[in-house]
């Protein structure tokens, strides 16, 4: 905790060796009344999860495994745009810790020369239509090695370590996360999403993008054209324009 210049995220840190998902330890957390900001972070997960049921591989000592607790006092749907403020977190501090070109494919991965780097799962509880808590889970892979990962993610998937050829500094890393994540909140707070959406514009590999996006019912092809006020992928389809707020996105060779 020495060194770090936040005054609300990771003030308070729960520290695990090992534990199932650090976004579960969290929920429990926040729903005993856990204050916001407050981070649970683990060396290990044997449960990490991605979205819908998905499994996060997280060995030992090699990632950042975390959840924030945040209590933003809005409306449910301005909820996914969080999803996009961390995502734009994580890049800047990719960016600005380790100088590399880190782009944000809608909504939550984070990707360095076409692969992916950093997940993030962001889960709610609302009361009525207004947001009780969130729990952001961020996994990246800071020093995991190629053999680390199952081989069936392999082409796919990679760390900070095998990009740079180096270790690095997992401590100073989630500093420097945790700086850039508490200075948009705060933006968040103050002018709500549009200043972060332009950085998430910015950021982005997505738009301007042929795109197939599956729902969990069908499966839309089509242009990926802007994001919303609240954080929806607009897509131009043969059906029309579409606005997505979840769902996997593909992005498609052309
Ligand atoms: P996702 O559903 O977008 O991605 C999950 C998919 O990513 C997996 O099916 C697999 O193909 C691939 N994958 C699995 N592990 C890794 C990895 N370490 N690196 C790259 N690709 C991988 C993404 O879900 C959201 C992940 C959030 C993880 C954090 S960790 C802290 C917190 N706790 C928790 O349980 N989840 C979050």
């Amino acid at each position: 905790r020495a060194g770090l210049s936040t005054s609300c995220i990771g003030r308070n840190i729960v520290h695990y060796h090992e534990v199932g998902s650090t976004n579960t330890v969290a929920k429990q957390l926040a729903e005993r009344g856990e204050r916001e900001g407050t981070v649970v972070i683990a060396e290990k997960q044997t449960e990490g999860r991605g979205r819908l049921g998905r499994r996060w591989e997280s060995p030992y000592g090699k990632g950042i495994w975390l959840s924030i607790i945040l209590r933003p006092r809005v409306a449910t749907d301005a909820a996914p745009s969080i999803t996009l403020l961390a995502a734009v977190a994580v890049a800047k501090a990719i960016k600005n810790f380790c100088g590399l070109e880190a782009l944000i494919k809608w909504p939550n991965d984070i990707l360095v020369r076409g692969k992916k780097v950093c997940g993030i799962l962001t889960e709610m509880k609302a009361d009525m239509d207004v947001v009780e808590y969130v729990v952001v889970g961020i996994g990246l892979n800071a020093n995991l090695e190629v053999q680390d990962f199952p081989e069936e993610i392999r082409d796919k998937a990679t760390s900070l370590r095998i990009l740079l050829n180096k270790k690095i500094s997992r401590v100073n890393l989630v500093r420097k996360l945790f700086g850039e994540f508490e200075s948009l909140y705060n933006l968040f707070r103050e002018h709500g999403f549009s200043p972060i959406r332009s950085m998430w514009k910015e950021m982005n590999t997505t738009l301007g993008q042929q795109v197939q996006v599956n729902t969990l019912t069908s499966v839309y092809s089509g242009l990926a054209v802007d994001i919303t006020e609240d954080g929806g992928l607009v897509v131009e389809t043969k059906e029309g324009t579409k606005v997505f707020y979840g769902g996997e996105v593909s992005l498609r060779k052309h």
